[in-house]
């Protein structure tokens, strides 16, 4: 059976609403953080980043949250990740939402409520680059349903996921109306909520 480890929330959540969609039974090791699991040298064994998610899959072992959906749905379900355009052009938006929107930006407005540690200048500097890059992505949600056109894909797993980190910074999505009514319409999906455990 398929052990993935990391718990139901952060970049961790791609994989298990993922095998949700997926209806693959799964064992889930949820690695405690806050007590330095993933950085002990079993883990390491299987991601030398030390980071969560991470599955094996029958000693195959997989790191990197995108990757990660990609290769569950490739391997259980291809139509998960739709036509090979639909494929390429949700990966597209998953890898910028990842990096435009998540890395540098939200992560960093939301990391001083998980360490605890103050970051004034971090805090607005992500700010400041979520605000340039986020209309981008409100104009094609407007006249796209799905990031990969007009069918869910595992691409909109990757990008929802982004925006659990504008949550945890008290980021509020009222000027994106098209970003909000996807993120609802794809969290409305019961594997979504199977794989938050709600
Ligand atoms: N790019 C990675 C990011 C993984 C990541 O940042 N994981 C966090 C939890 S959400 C983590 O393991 N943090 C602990 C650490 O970096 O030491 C992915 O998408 O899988």
């Amino acid at each position: 059976m398929i052990k993935l480890y990391g718990p139901r929330g952060g970049s961790s959540l791609r994989a298990h609403w993922t095998l949700h969609e997926l209806g693959v039974d799964y064992e889930n090791i949820p690695l405690e953080l806050s007590k330095g699991e993933h950085k002990q040298p079993e883990y390491l064994a299987i991601n030398p980043a030390g980071q969560v998610p991470a599955i094996d899959v029958d000693g195959f072992f997989l790191a990197e949250s995108i990757a990660i959906a990609q290769y569950l749905a490739e391997k259980y379900n291809p139509s998960l990740l739709g036509t090979q355009e639909q494929k390429a052009k949700g990966l597209q938006w998953a890898l910028w939402i990842m990096l435009s929107v998540q890395v540098g930006g939200l992560s960093d407005m939301s990391r001083p409520k998980w360490t605890g540690i103050p970051d004034e200048a971090g805090v607005a500097a992500g700010r400041a680059q979520v605000e340039k890059n986020l209309p981008i992505l409100e104009t094609y949600l407007g006249a796209n349903e799905y990031l990969a056109g007009n069918a869910f894909t595992v691409s909109d797993i990757d990008g929802v996921c982004t925006f659990a980190y504008a949550r945890w910074a008290e980021f509020g999505l009222t000027n994106y109306p098209n970003i909000s009514a996807w993120i609802e319409r794809c969290e409305d999906r019961p594997a979504y909520k199977a794989a938050k455990g709600e």
